[in-house]
């Protein structure tokens, strides 16, 4: 009872900000992303009556227990689901440094969820996986899959109806996705309380939920045409909306550093001399960039020679789970 899958972490193009339930990771809005090719995770999990306990392993070292605990409360989901009770041995490579800008959580439950399910012999349909990763992590249900990628928030309590599928493999649109580094210490605020504060306090939240629909729309249209510049606009709109709920919020969350802002003045300034080229970000400082391959170069010469940026990694779409 054996089995190691792969997943990539994803890029939120419109963003997953807010839950309607904590403990079942259900979101207040739906929510659209790219998987990346370059940062992933590879998890080995194997079931055995005979083990003790669950163990855990991450990057060849046994995991704090807070981590085991995680680990250990995900897997329960696969085992009632499996009708077993046996414990696991887990190891986790993880190649989503904190210094490229990605959080790892997508990619790791991704891959958790998936080698859980194949090792207990689950035979899930994607639907199903993705429904079990959003259990560990929002972001998590997307990275089931390549490409473009829509979660449906779902309106059933028990989230049954909350689910990632694939609007357009990795193969179908290429550019390139920058992640900008101006800043690699630990945020002071994480996306899980960042999201709390905001949904309880923010008097924007109420504007942010209602123009979802209309940036969800926007962008599946944007994607159907391979209209970069629609899908650029509608992405930095929406990154600027979701920082706009947290600044209501209270207290106030603000992520931003000043090189967040010189990227974002740099962007800008690349865009007015012709060079189709937007920006989104995360709970975070550090800044994604996207623009087509052919400008990839000229962009990532042009932001690396900004003072604050400490590093550039470029990406490209990537493909959905896959097993080892
Ligand atoms: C996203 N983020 O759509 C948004 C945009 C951050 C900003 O998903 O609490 O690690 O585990 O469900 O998925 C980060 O939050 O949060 C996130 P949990 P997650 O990518």
């Amino acid at each position: 009872m054996k089995a190691t899958a792969k997943a990539n972490t994803n890029i939120a193009l419109i963003k997953y900000w807010g839950k309607r339930d904590e403990k079942l990771f259900l979101p207040m809005n739906s929510s659209l992303s790219v998987t990346l090719d370059r940062f992933y995770t590879i998890t080995t999990v194997e079931f055995n009556e005979s083990f003790e306990k669950d163990i855990f392993f991450l990057d060849n070292v046994i995991a704090s227990d807070k981590e085991v605990e995680k680990v250990s409360k995900f897997l329960d989901k696969v085992r009632i689901a499996a009708g077993v009770t046996y414990p696991a041995l887990v190891s986790s490579e993880n190649k989503v440094p904190t210094a490229a800008g990605f959080a790892s959580s997508a990619s790791g439950f991704a891959a958790l969820a998936a080698a859980a399910a194949k090792a207990l012999q689950l035979d899930l349909s994607g639907r199903e996986l993705s429904v079990l990763a959003r259990q560990g992590s929002g972001s998590a249900c997307r990275s089931i899959y390549g490409g473009f990628v829509e979660w449906h928030k779902g309106i059933e309590a028990d989230g049954s109806d909350s689910f990632a599928n694939q609007l357009l493999d990795e193969n179908a649109w290429d550019f390139s996705i920058l992640s900008v580094l101006v800043a690699s210490e630990q945020k002071n605020v994480s996306s899980r309380d960042g999201m709390r504060q905001t949904v309880l306090t923010s008097p924007f939240y109420k504007g942010w939920l209602d123009t979802i629909e209309g940036d969800l729309s926007a962008l599946r249209d944007a994607i159907g045409d391979r209209d970069f510049d629609s899908l650029g606009k509608v992405m930095e709109s929406n990154a600027l909306k979701m920082h706009g709920t947290m600044l209501g919020a209270e207290p106030p969350i603000l992520y931003w550093q000043s090189g967040t802002m010189d990227v974002i003045h740099h962007i800008q300034l690349l865009r007015s001399s012709g060079i189709p080229v937007y920006f989104t970000i995360d709970a975070g400082p550090n800044v994604k960039v996207l623009c087509m391959p052919k400008h990839e170069q000229i962009v990532y010469e042009s932001l690396i020679k900004l003072p604050k940026v400490k590093k550039v990694f470029t990406c490209h779409p990537g493909e959905g789970v896959t097993y080892l």
